[in-house]
């Protein structure tokens, strides 16, 4: 009914994916050459995925163009409210009332809004780590410290070191903890007794927080999202962070949600905020949250394959890599530190030795060197593909050394 097998060709669509990623990823210009074609390379870099939307989010759209007027636009009334509010309830469990929701071109501008509302000059953003960089990233454009938690690494399990967690919350200078639920790029789905141990130490020290949950739709089909909203139901310090960009290939689109509890903050965001929404995203993201979950669920199916496709070609191919599949996001953390070097510029090898783009090593904030972050949001074929270009130039790199046992 779906098709997921579909290769479709992004060229000429000012795609980030595919024309953006010597910026992106190695801050060069297009006098950066490759042994490789751009159309060669196997892409499995940034967090969009190679899947069309599904025709229900184009017919919304579709009926949007038909009204034939463009002008400025913003969520009013109830109508996209009820249908992502019955969404989350759905799916989730979890309910908000209607004035608590605002709208942002992204949950990256929010982010960069919020901790500028949110923190002082000199009062430090708290986050776990490895980390989506645009976390520091935020604390960094607003000239805010960040302090981060290093998380443990079990055998590819990875969880929180809550000792440290506790001694860097209550530190008088952190004010405000981002959290990744679920969590980019380890792929946790972080279970009902962590999210509220962590909520313990965020009432302890009387933090912000900002869940950001933008992966929350893409979990595997034996796991369960729980809004942190859910396990701290009265906490008024809380923002939650959820969009239609990543569950449903619309990050271009430019729509995301952001629950803000604080009546004060929400005054705050809607005095200073920008606040316009594209009529074409609004109709897309109303449309997939009432129409999209079959689609949805058939996505998840073929996300699943992909990560017990990528474990079975690694445990054959890559014997000393080590790789636990995600239980969220269409990420796979692999760790080759038996391969590499802690310094070595993981992208720029796999670029020129195998002709795939992929994200790793300190491009996630630290505790994060030796590692890879392989975007399975792809066709089958394609991704057999990039397997084999990693396994082959690894191996070929390691040809008659010894690498220890496996
Ligand atoms: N928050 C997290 C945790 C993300 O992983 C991403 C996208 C965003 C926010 C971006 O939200 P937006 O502004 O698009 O609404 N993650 C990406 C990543 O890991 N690579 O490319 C994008």
């Amino acid at each position: 009914m779906y098709d997921f097998d579909e290769i479709i060709d992004r060229r000429h669509t000012n795609a980030m994916n595919t024309d953006g990623f010597r910026d992106y990823i190695f801050h060069a210009d297009d006098t950066m050459t490759f042994p490789y074609k751009d159309e060669e390379f196997i892409r499995m870099w940034v967090a969009d995925m190679e899947f069309a939307t599904p025709d229900v989010v184009i017919d919304g759209m579709r009926r949007r163009l038909d009204k034939r007027i463009f002008g400025y636009t913003r969520v009013f009334g109830s109508e996209y409210y009820n249908a992502f509010s019955a969404w989350c309830r759905r799916r989730y469990g979890w309910d908000f009332p209607q004035e608590q929701l605002v709208m942002s071109n992204g949950i990256i501008p929010a982010l960069y809004e919020l901790v500028d509302y949110i923190t002082q000059p000199q009062e430090q953003v708290l986050f776990l780590t490895p980390s989506y960089a645009y976390f520091k990233y935020a604390a960094d454009f607003n000239a805010r410290p960040c302090v981060c938690c290093d998380l443990k690494d079990q055998d590819g399990y990875y969880t929180v070191d809550f000792a440290d967690l506790a001694a860097k919350a209550a530190d008088p200078r952190t004010t405000l903890f981002i959290l990744c639920n679920p969590h980019n790029p380890t792929g946790r789905v972080w279970r009902r007794e962590e999210l509220e141990q962590m909520a313990r130490i965020i009432q302890d020290n009387d933090l912000w927080v900002i869940s950001d949950e933008i992966h929350c739709d893409l979990l595997r089909r034996d796991q369960t999202h729980i809004p942190l909203g859910k396990v701290m139901p009265d906490y008024e310090k809380l923002v939650t962070c959820m969009a239609p960009s990543k569950t449903f290939n619309l990050a271009g689109m430019m729509i995301s949600n952001v629950i803000i509890r604080s009546p004060e903050l929400r005054r705050r965001w809607l005095s200073r905020h920008y606040n316009f929404d594209n009529p074409l995203s609004i109709a897309a993201a109303q449309s997939a949250y009432e129409a999209g979950e079959p689609w949805l669920e058939a996505l998840r199916a073929y996300l699943d394959g992909n990560f017990s496709f990528t474990a079975q070609y690694l445990a054959r191919e890559l014997p000393h890599a080590k790789f636990r599949v995600s239980e969220a996001t269409y990420l796979a953390w692999v760790d080759l530190s038996a391969y590499f070097a802690p310094d070595e510029q993981l992208p720029l090898f796999f670029a020129y030795e195998a002709g795939v783009l992929l994200e790793g090593g300190n491009m996630f904030v630290q505790n994060s060197d030796g590692f890879i972050r392989l975007n399975l949001a792809c066709p089958r074929a394609i991704l057999e593909e990039g397997l084999r270009r990693i396994c082959q130039a690894v191996n070929t790199r390691h040809t008659g050394k010894y690498l220890g046992p496996a």
